[in-house]
């Protein structure tokens, strides 16, 4: 039997310490409601320590991003304030495993998000859209893992940034995206890839937060999960993401003591 809390506490020493940790023998997965306890439990370390919620992550919204990791399924993660980095600042990769980033599209939530909604509910629950980037680190050895695993590591959840705010009504149905590091560009997709549309993937995330017994509040991020793959990121790298018409992004990643800004 897994122990929930000591499995959090293995996680978030993992993530505290920037070393990886074995996954559970693929003999014996955790089940995902076990996942989803351990994840309970390792964002209560977080909160505990002065972080507080800001929002939700879908991941695995698209054929892409399924296939790079090798699980099929939807999975959620919860965001904390210590998370989020300014638009065009500079990452401490000192204290990051096996960094990766990868372009996201984001909802801001106006009020909090129905058990099953239609689309028009999901809607109105909308009070911007904007482009973001996601940092995400897995904190076991080699980037490997299962569904249990990764439910139970927070889905990755490491870093994020959220770009320029765009009326709730703005179409991200089909927005071209590009993912360049260091001029090179090393990732094109549309936001199509994300369940058919974003707005789709934040029903998704009412259906599971209802079902996990997770919350949403006004002023909560969302994001809808990467419509192509993530890219590892190394220091000294200039990340450029191209939204089209919700704009531009970019940070730097730096080593430990390498800041420029
Ligand atoms: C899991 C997190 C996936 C996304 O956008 O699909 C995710 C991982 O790839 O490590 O954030
Ligand atoms: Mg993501």
């Amino acid at each position: 039997m897994i122990d929930p809390d000591a499995r959090a506490e293995i996680l978030d020493q993992a993530a505290l310490m920037a070393r990886p940790v074995a996954r559970l023998s693929p003999e014996t997965p955790l089940s995902v409601d076990v996942a989803y306890a351990v994840q309970e439990r390792l964002v209560a370390r977080r909160l505990a320590r002065g972080e507080r919620i800001a929002g939700l992550k879908l991941g695995l919204t698209s054929e892409t991003k399924m296939k790079q990791v090798g699980v099929r399924e939807v999975i959620l993660g919860r965001l904390t304030d210590a998370m989020q980095h300014d638009e065009g600042s500079s990452i401490d990769l000192g204290r990051l495993i096996h960094p990766r980033i990868e372009p996201e599209i984001a909802f801001l939530l106006r009020r909090p998000l129905p058990p099953d909604p239609s689309q028009a509910e999901v809607q109105v629950c909308v009070e911007a859209v904007a482009p973001a980037l996601e940092i995400i680190d897995s904190r076991y050895e080699g980037f490997r893992f299962d569904l249990g695993d990764v439910i139970a590591d927070n889905a990755s959840s490491a870093g994020f940034v959220l770009g320029r705010l765009h009326p709730p009504e703005t179409d991200t149905g089909d927005i071209a995206i590009t993912l360049a590091l260091s001029g090179e560009v090393r990732e094109t997709g549309s936001s199509a890839a994300i369940l058919g549309r974003p707005l789709n993937a934040l029903a998704a995330a009412a259906r599971i937060a209802a079902a996990r017994g997770i919350s949403t509040s006004p002023g909560d991020i969302v994001l809808a999960g990467a419509a192509t793959a993530a890219v590892p990121l190394s220091a000294r790298t200039r990340v450029i993401a191209d939204f089209g018409p919700l704009g531009r992004m970019e940070i730097r990643a730096d080593g430990p003591g390498e800041r420029e800004n």
